[in-house]
C-alpha cells in the first residue's frame, strides 16, 4: 500500500488514503511521491533531495492564545526546500500533517511576530488538532531562526529586495500554494476540496492581510490578530514616548506610569457595567477619565530585574531601583501627550496612540546609577526601524534621539509609507476579489494592547467599509463588510495576549474553530467565544462584540448587550490631517 499511494489519485484514493496509518504515508518516498509538479505551483522548483518526512507519536501541547491544550497527537513532520525562479537561496518549509484518520481537508498556514516570519513551530498544533496540514516558511532567510532584518541589508548596504518581498507577501504565498499541492497529494485527495486557513498576531496578522489584499482564492478564511500593518506608521510610533519624553524635559520612573496605568484601570472598570478589573470600554474612559486625577497618588515598587524582550528572539535585562513617590503633574501631563497620539508641531495628527489603560511598555525609561537620574530608553523595534529600514545603516538601535521632534517622527512614517508602501504598509483597503472569491476574516486585537495601537485595526476597517461601500450608510455599510469581515476588540487584552494588569478578562482562543464552523458549517459568529483564562474568573465563558458595537453589561454585571453608541464610536474616528495622502 505504502507505494501504491504515490502513484493513485482520484476520488477513490481518498478512502484508501484515510484507510493508511501514519506510518505508511510518513515517508521520505511517499513524501516525494506526493509532490506537486511545477506547473501546479506557479513555476516554483522543488528540491525532491531535500525532503525528509518522520512520523511524530503522542505529542502534546499546553496550547496558547490561539488554541485550547491538546494531548495526544500524531503528525507527519516533513520539511523541504524549493527556489522561487531567478533567486538562488532556497526557501525551506516545515509541514506538520495529521494522521490519515484525522486529517479533514484542511491547510493551515501561520506566522511570526516582530522581524520573524514564523513562530518556530509553535503555532502548528492549532492546526494538527483541527485535522489541518499546517506549515511554516523560513523567508528564504538561510533558516527557520533567521529573522528578516538579518537579511535586509546586503553587504555593501544596499536593500536586499528579494528577502523584502518575501518577508513583505511572496514567502506566504508560496507557503500556502506549496502547502495545499503538497498535502492535496499527500493524502491522496484527488479533486475534492481543500479548505485553505490562516492563522496569525502582530507581525503575523500583517502576513495574514498581505495575502488576502492581494490573492483573492488563496484562502477560505482568515484569523487575524492585532496586524503590525500600516507599517511605515507602526514601527516609528515606538519611538513617540521617548521624544515626548524628552522633549518635555522629564524622563518618568517607570513606576509612576505603571501606577497611572493601574488608577486607570480601577477608575474605567466599572464604565461597562460590570466591575470585574477590565475596561472593556476604553472609548467611554477616553470620554470620562481625566488622567490628571491621578496627580499626588503615592507609587511603590520594589527593586527590580526585568527582561524586555527586544525582538522575538532576544531579550535584554534592565535593573530598576525601588521606587517610592507620587504621582506628578508632569508625569500625568506626559501620560496625556502620549495618550492624544502624534501630532506634528503645529497640532496635526500624524498618528494614534494605545487605549486609556493599555500598559506604557514603549515610554519605560532606565535608570543611571552614575547620575542618579532616570533617562529615556530607546525602543529597540523604533530604533531599529528608523537605523537599517530608513537609514539603511546596519545597526539594531538608534544611538540618540537629539535634535528628534514630533515634526521628525511624522517625516520618518512618511518615509517608509512611501518608501514601502506596495509590500510593507499592507493597508491595501479593497478587498473585493477576496469578498467575490467567498473569503471570511475574523479580525481581533485587544483592547488594552501595548504595542499596535488597538485604533489601528478599527482605522482599517473602517476604511475597507468606506472604499468598498462608499454608496451605503454607516449602517448598511458595517452590515454589508460584517457578513464576511468582522472584528472584535477584546476586553482587556494586551498583545495578542491576555494582560497582566487585567487577568479577568477574556481571551478568544477557540477562535480559528469558530472560523471552521462559519466557513464550512455556516454558523455564522454573531458574538465571538472568549474564554477567561487566567485568575479569580478562570474558565468564565464570555462572547465579544462584533464592530461598530460595543459591550454593555446591566442586571450588575450579569447580562452583555452589544450596543452602538455614536459618541463613543467618535473616539474611534481619526483624521489623519498630518498628511496630504488618505491614510488607510
Ligand atoms: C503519551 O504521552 C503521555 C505524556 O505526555 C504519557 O503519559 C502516555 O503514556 C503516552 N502514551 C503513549 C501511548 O505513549
Ligand atoms: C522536523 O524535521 C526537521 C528535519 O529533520 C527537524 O529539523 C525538526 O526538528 C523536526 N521537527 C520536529 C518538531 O520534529
Ligand atoms: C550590492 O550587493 C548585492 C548582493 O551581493 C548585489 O546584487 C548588488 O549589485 C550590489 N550593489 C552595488 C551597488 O554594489
Ligand atoms: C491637566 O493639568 C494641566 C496642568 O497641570 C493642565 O494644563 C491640563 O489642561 C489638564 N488637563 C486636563 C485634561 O484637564
Ligand atoms: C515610601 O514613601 C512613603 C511616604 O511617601 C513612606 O511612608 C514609605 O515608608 C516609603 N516606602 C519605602 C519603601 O521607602
Ligand atoms: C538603544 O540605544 C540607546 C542609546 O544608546 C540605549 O539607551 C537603549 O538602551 C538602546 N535600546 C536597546 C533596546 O538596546
Ligand atoms: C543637533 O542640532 C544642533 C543644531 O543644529 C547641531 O549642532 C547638533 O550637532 C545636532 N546634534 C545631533 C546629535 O544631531
Ligand atoms: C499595578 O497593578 C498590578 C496588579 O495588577 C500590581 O502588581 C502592581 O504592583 C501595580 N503597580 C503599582 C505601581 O501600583
Ligand atoms: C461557543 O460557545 C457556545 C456556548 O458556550 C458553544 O456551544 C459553542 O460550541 C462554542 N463554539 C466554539 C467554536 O467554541
Ligand atoms: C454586584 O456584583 C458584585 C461583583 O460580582 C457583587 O460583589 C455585588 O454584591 C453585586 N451587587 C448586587 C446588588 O447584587
Ligand atoms: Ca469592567
Amino acid at each position: 500500500m505504502r507505494s501504491a499511494l504515490g502513484v493513485l489519485a482520484g476520488a477513490t484514493t481518498v478512502a484508501l488514503a484515510q484507510a493508511a496509518s501514519l506510518a505508511d504515508v510518513c515517508t521520505t518516498s511517499h513524501a516525494k511521491a506526493s509532490l506537486p509538479t511545477s506547473d501546479d505551483i506557479e513555476g516554483l522548483v522543488i528540491d525532491s533531495s531535500s525532503i525528509t518526512a518522520s512520523a511524530v507519536y503522542n505529542a502534546s501541547s499546553s496550547g496558547s492564545y490561539f488554541f485550547p491544550a491538546v494531548t495526544s497527537y500524531d503528525y507527519c513532520n516533513v520539511t523541504l526546500s524549493y527556489i522561487r525562479p531567478g533567486l538562488d537561496t532556497p526557501l525551506l518549509l516545515e509541514i506538520w500533517l495529521p494522521a490519515p484518520e484525522k486529517y479533514q481537508n484542511r491547510w493551515l498556514s501561520t506566522g511570526g511576530g516582530g522581524f520573524a516570519i514564523n513562530d518556530g513551530t509553535s503555532s502548528l498544533p492549532g492546526g494538527v488538532m483541527y485535522g489541518a496540514a499546517a506549515g511554516i516558511t523560513d523567508g528564504g532567510f538561510g533558516s527557520f531562526d533567521t529573522e528578516f532584518d538579518a537579511v535586509f541589508l546586503e553587504a555593501n548596504g544596499t536593500i536586499n529586495y528579494q528577502a523584502l518581498y518575501s518577508f513583505g507577501y511572496l514567502a506566504h504565498h508560496e507557503l500556502s500554494i506549496i502547502g495545499k499541492a503538497f498535502s492535496r497529494g499527500f493524502y491522496s485527495a484527488g479533486d475534492s476540496k481543500i479548505y485553505a486557513y490562516y492563522q496569525g498576531c502582530s507581525e503575523g496578522g500583517r502576513e495574514g492581510w498581505s495575502q488576502v489584499q492581494r490573492y483573492a482564492d488563496e484562502w477560505d478564511g482568515a484569523v487575524i490578530g492585532a496586524p503590525a500593518f500600516r507599517y511605515g506608521q507602526q514601527q516609528v510610533n515606538h519611538l513617540y514616548p521617548d521624544v515626548v519624553e524628552h522633549t518635555m524635559g522629564y524622563y518618568p520612573p517607570p513606576c509612576e506610569l505603571e501606577k497611572i496605568a493601574n488608577l486607570t484601570i480601577a477608575a474605567c472598570d466599572a464604565l461597562d457595567g460590570r466591575v470585574d478589573g477590565v475596561v472593556g470600554r476604553t472609548d467611554l474612559c477616553k470620554l470620562h477619565f481625566n488622567v490628571n486625577s491621578t496627580i499626588g497618588a503615592h507609587y511603590s515598587c520594589p527593586a527590580s530585574t526585568t527582561t524586555t524582550v527586544l525582538k522575538k528572539r532576544t531579550s535584554m535585562q534592565n535593573t530598576t531601583p525601588a521606587q517610592n513617590g507620587t504621582v506628578t503633574a508632569l508625569g500625568a501631563a506626559a501620560a496625556s501627550k502620549m495618550l492624544d497620539g502624534l501630532r506634528t508641531l503645529d497640532g496635526r495628527r500624524a498618528y494614534i496612540w494605545y487605549q486609556p489603560s493599555a500598559t506604557f511598555d514603549d515610554a519605560e525609561t532606565q535608570y543611571n546609577y552614575e547620575t542618579n537620574t532616570w533617562e529615556v530608553d530607546i525602543t529597540a523595534l523604533g530604533g531599529e526601524w528608523v537605523a537599517r529600514f530608513l537609514e539603511l545603516r546596519d545597526a539594531d538601535n538608534l544611538s540618540t534621539l537629539t535634535n528628534v521632534t514630533y515634526d521628525t517622527l511624522k517625516e520618518w512614517m512618511e518615509l517608509g509609507w512611501q518608501r514601502y508602501e506596495d509590500v510593507l504598509q499592507t493597508t491595501w483597503p479593497d478587498l473585493t476579489p477576496f469578498n467575490n472569491a467567498g473569503g471570511k476574516i475574523i479580525h481581533i486585537h485587544g483592547e488594552s494592547d501595548p504595542s499596535i495601537p488597538t485604533g489601528s485595526s478599527v482605522h482599517y476597517h473602517e476604511s475597507v467599509r468606506q472604499i468598498m461601500y462608499p454608496e451605503l450608510s454607516f449602517e448598511d455599510g458595517s452590515k454589508a463588510l460584517n457578513e464576511w469581515n468582522r472584528l472584535y476588540l477584546i476586553p482587556g487584552a494586551a498583545h495578542c495576549a491576555s494582560s497582566t494588569t487585567q487577568p479577568n478578562g477574556p481571551f478568544p482562543q477557540t477562535t480559528f474553530e469558530t472560523l471552521i464552523e462559519w466557513v464550512e458549517g455556516s454558523v455564522f459568529p454573531t458574538r465571538l467565544n472568549a474564554t477567561v483564562l487566567a485568575g479569580a474568573h478562570e474558565g468564565e465563558q464570555q462572547q465579544l462584540c462584533a464592530w461598530p458595537e460595543r459591550p454593555l453589561w446591566r442586571n450588575n454585571g450579569t447580562v452583555m448587550d452589544c450596543v452602538f453608541d455614536e459618541e463613543s464610536y467618535q473616539t474611534w474616528v481619526y483624521d489623519f490631517d498630518a498628511y496630504k495622502l488618505p491614510l488607510y
